[in-house]
């Protein structure tokens, strides 16, 4: 190898050990014999998407240590809280403390100010953890004092960085009092300024949709919603499968509008799996929205490999009938060991107008309207 290449290499290898670093995922560089091939290897490196995942308080740890336990791949992930205790029971490649100075590792009680504050404390580390990210995840419970104040400083230093951020937040039970409802919507007017797109889902909705009236098993079911989420789009974008879709295409279907929704659906029918699992991702309860305006949709159908090309084509017409006739569909489809028969699908819809894809100041507005109509949750005992 000549001197030329043998340096080129050792800059790909550092290149390679670099982006283990952010994706967990190990990159052996050969040593190309041709400087052609460097150039095609370099390339395929540097597209690599980087995907950051950070929850900010008790609830956004908490999804954390869910995505930490069911291995989402190819993002890294972070927990940020005032909270010491709480952050020490965490499971996560990244933890970060903020505000020793301000709460002294003991939470920030429900005031956003002081989550706010904290989370300027370490604003550099912030944004030190986010740096080179293309996609960031932000979430938390929204109403809180640590993840309501720290969020939006989390979505800024990602959006400085040049990423496309995603915010999935819950708002408070309407059981839990017009403050934390009031601090919600002051943490969502500012997260609207620095996310490309937020979703935020009301608990009372959430609950609605779970199986379960008790308040734990709610939460459960809501970290699991969001969690969910999470993990299926950054595997949407990051896991290599027969058909990929790669971080070009994302972006491209994002550049088509700021509203967004996600479906997830699931099927083990024997008959017709696939465009059983399509019709439960599109009425995905959570979404609530009209999808016939859709001008961009992200698919990706993960099975075992015994679904066939035609059951493919079939889900793929479903949801090509369901949404606007030119838009953008990009589609990927993977298969995964393990599926015992069930077929998943996830969508992500682009130009949606759900009630929990928010935006504007209107947007906030019609949220807490919503809120406020929703039935209270009196059968639930809500303890804080
Ligand atoms: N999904 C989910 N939501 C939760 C959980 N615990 C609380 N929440 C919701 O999230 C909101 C914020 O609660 P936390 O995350 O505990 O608050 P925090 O951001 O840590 O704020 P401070 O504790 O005041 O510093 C609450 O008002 C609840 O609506 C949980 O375990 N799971
Ligand atoms: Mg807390």
């Amino acid at each position: 190898m000549s001197d030329m290449l043998s340096m080129n290499h050792l800059v790909l290898q550092e290149m390679a050990e670099e982006n283990a670093k952010y994706t967990g995922q190990e990159t052996v560089v050969e040593a190309y014999s041709c400087p052609q091939d460097e150039r095609i290897a370099r390339a395929a490196l540097i597209k690599r998407v980087r995907i950051r995942i950070a929850g900010c308080g008790g609830a956004g740890s908490n999804t954390i240590d869910r995505l930490m336990q069911s291995r989402v791949d190819g993002a890294d992930l972070l927990a940020i809280n005032t909270d010491a205790q709480h952050l020490n029971m965490i499971k996560s490649k990244a933890k970060l403390l903020i505000g020793r100075r301000r709460t002294k590792g003991e939470g920030a009680g429900g005031f956003p100010k002081i989550g706010e504050e904290a989370a300027l404390e370490e604003v550099n580390k912030i944004r030190e953890l986010l740096r080179g990210s293309d996609i960031a995840f932000i979430t938390c419970g929204l109403g809180g004092g640590t993840g309501t104040g720290s969020a939006p400083i989390v979505a800024r230093a990602a959006k400085e960085t040049g990423a496309t951020v995603f915010t999935i937040v819950t708002l408070p039970f309407k059981s839990e009092g017009t403050e934390r409802m009031n601090n919600a919507i002051g943490g969502l007017e500012k997260l609207i300024r620095y996310s490309d797109t937020i979703l935020a889902i009301p608990n009372d909705k959430i609950v609605a949709e779970s199986p379960s009236r008790n308040v734990n098993e709610a939460f459960n079911f809501a970290d699991s919603v969001l969690a969910e989420t999470i993990k299926g789009l950054t595997e949407l974008i990051t896991k290599t499968g027969v058909v990929n879709i790669d971080y070009a295409d994302v972006s491209n279907i994002l550049k088509i509008g700021r509203t967004a929704v996600v479906g997830i659906g699931e099927s083990d029918d024997d008959k017709d799996k696939v465009l059983s699992a399509v019709k439960n991702a599109i009425n995905f309860p959570l979404i609530d929205a009209d999808i016939s305006t859709a001008r961009g949709c992200l698919v990706s159908v993960i099975g075992g490999d015994e679904i066939t090309v035609k059951e493919f084509e079939r889900a793929l017409a479903e949801i090509q009938s369901r949404i606007h006739p030119d838009a953008m569909v990009k589609w990927g489809c993977r298969v995964e060991p393990g599926m015992n028969g069930k077929i998943k699908v996830m969508t992500l819809l682009v130009g949606v107008k759900s009630p929990f894809s928010v935006n504007t100041p209107e947007d906030i507005r019609n949220i807490e309207r919503i809120v406020g109509d929703m039935r209270g949750t009196s059968d639930i005992d809500f303890i804080r």
